[in-house]
């Protein structure tokens, strides 16, 4: 089973998109299998995106993504990774076509509606990151009462 990490940004929780973003993952034919919200922090925030952090647009992504509560989630599925990153297109939102989540969503480079794991070493990396042992749980496994 695949798995990979998802963080719904402030833009989405401020605007709203929360229940369609998910929806599209679900209509992919994903499943959740971790949620929290967070409020995250300078400190984590340069670590997750220690990648950028020199870059001269970093204070603004950094003040943009600690600026609400974001939903940090975990989904899984075959080949999770890579459809989730054509579902929500490329990092700018201006040049994301209609259809996908930041086409449809975004607003520009920075402010782009969700995160999600480039590759699986680094959803392997980012879900530890963000999730205990044990706040991860598969709902395959899970008995579903009728
Ligand atoms: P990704 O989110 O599409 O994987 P990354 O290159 O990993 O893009 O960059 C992390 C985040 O940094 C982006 O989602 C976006 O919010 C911001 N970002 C990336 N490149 C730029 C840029 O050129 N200008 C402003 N913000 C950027
Ligand atoms: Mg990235």
């Amino acid at each position: 089973m695949h798995k990979t990490l998802i963080i719904l940004k402030p833009d989405c929780m401020k605007q709203k998109h929360v229940g369609a973003v998910i929806g599209r993952f679900e209509a992919a034919g994903f499943r959740i299998i971790g949620c929290k919200l967070m409020q995250l922090t300078p400190a984590l925030l340069r670590e997750h995106y220690a990648h950028v952090a020199d870059k001269p647009f970093y204070p603004r992504l950094e003040a943009f993504m600690s600026s609400a509560p974001v939903m940090v989630m975990a989904i899984a599925g075959d080949y999770v990774v890579e459809t989730v990153r054509a579902v929500l297109g490329p990092t700018d939102s201006t040049k994301a076509p209609k259809g996908t989540i930041r086409g449809d969503f975004g607003t520009d480079v920075t402010i782009n509606v969700v995160h999600a794991s480039d590759g699986e070493e680094s959803a392997k990396v980012e879900l530890a990151r963000f999730f205990a042992p044990g706040e991860i749980i598969d709902p395959g496994k899970t008995a579903v009462l009728s």
